[in-house]
């Protein structure tokens, strides 16, 4: 690496721990302790959520997985897509591309003139993502474009092609309701009026079947939201004892938003030596880590009225479990 790099690179690093430190100690400080649960994908909470991805418990993926599979005519057809119009493909978050694949397996068997092109702030996801789809589908046009959703678009928005936005996996849910609402209108600013937004939702179902997807079996879930902490140990130099705070989750299905909480099971004090402070835990105070949201049309209805968006169509898979919206400006 150059020096200006490696410079940029340390000024890059720097701000992301500023950051960090910043959201933690404001989550901390609040009378209602909480966290965002944007940190949980360092490296050890990626591998965490591959395996949860897999659960038997954990129907988001597979739900949405099958819509791809079986029903990817039905996906093409949705979006009005034509073998002679060319147009971009464009995945916000595209991970491992699981689900994708399907979609561009059809294309390119139909013969649709397209590119794809994932965005994502993990250039390491991005490069496994293009070296297994030359391998699987070489004949599949993909540019990878590395990071922040937003700075993509803006450079994509200079050329007038009809753009398909991919933005999957409930992956919205994560977001409180106004910041979803923020994201969506930046995200409607960035299209064309003719331009599609496929948007993956989970749908509200009774808590017998979100709850242990939030609670499997395994405990593979709670060293996920566990692994929160143990981050700020090894980056924030932190003494949270693990063994002390707990996985909780809950789920109304009348308010519709799954929550995890980690629980202090005693009262206790954790020092962060790298904000040089100490925080006090009474015995059953939580920590609110992550909110899921979980979507019917009401409810998307009333987030897309803020928005340039209104939603075209609907395609559910066989338990409507969960649904992908097109949408339209
Ligand atoms: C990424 N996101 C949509 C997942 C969800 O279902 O909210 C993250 C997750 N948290 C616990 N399990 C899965």
């Amino acid at each position: 690496m150059s020096e200006t790099k490696i410079t940029k690179k340390k000024k890059h690093d720097n701000s992301i721990i500023n950051h960090f430190k910043k959201e933690v100690d404001e989550g901390l400080s609040n009378a209602e302790k909480s966290l965002p649960s944007k940190y949980f994908y360092d490296k050890t909470g990626d591998a965490l959520f591959v395996k949860i991805m897999h659960l038997p418990e954990y129907y988001v993926t597979r739900s949405e997985h099958e819509i791809f599979k079986t029903q990817s005519q039905v996906i093409i057809k949705a979006l009005q897509l034509n073998p002679e119009t060319y147009f971009e493909l464009i995945e916000l978050g595209a991970g491992d591309g699981l689900k994708t694949k399907e979609l561009l397996r059809e294309l390119i068997q139909f013969n649709y003139r397209f590119e794809y092109m994932p965005v994502d702030i993990s250039q390491n996801a991005l490069d496994k993502l293009e070296t297994n789809l030359n391998h699987e589908l070489p004949k599949c046009k993909i540019t990878k474009e590395h990071g922040d959703y937003f700075e993509v678009l803006e450079l994509l928005k200079e050329n007038m092609h009809p753009k398909v936005i991919l933005f999957l996996g409930s992956n919205i849910g994560n977001m409180p309701d106004a910041v979803a609402t923020d994201f969506l209108s930046k995200l409607s600013d960035n299209l064309q009026k003719k331009d599609k937004l496929f948007l993956g939702v989970d749908l509200i179902k009774p808590a017998s079947i979100v709850l242990p997807a939030y609670n499997d079996s395994q405990g593979i879930t709670a060293a996920f939201n566990l692994n929160l902490l143990d981050r700020i140990n090894r980056e924030l130099e932190a003494n949270f004892d693990l063994k002390f705070f707990k996985h909780q989750p809950e789920y109304k299905e009348s308010d519709g938003i799954a929550k995890s909480y980690l629980v202090s099971t005693k009262a206790q004090q954790v020092y962060i030596a790298r904000l040089n402070k100490r925080f006090d835990f009474y015995k059953g105070e939580r920590i609110l880590t992550e909110i899921s949201r979980k979507y019917n049309d009401t409810i998307l209805n009333s987030i897309l009225s803020k928005t340039d968006f209104v939603i075209k169509g609907r395609i559910t898979d066989s338990k409507a479990y969960f649904a992908n919206y097109i949408l339209e400006r």
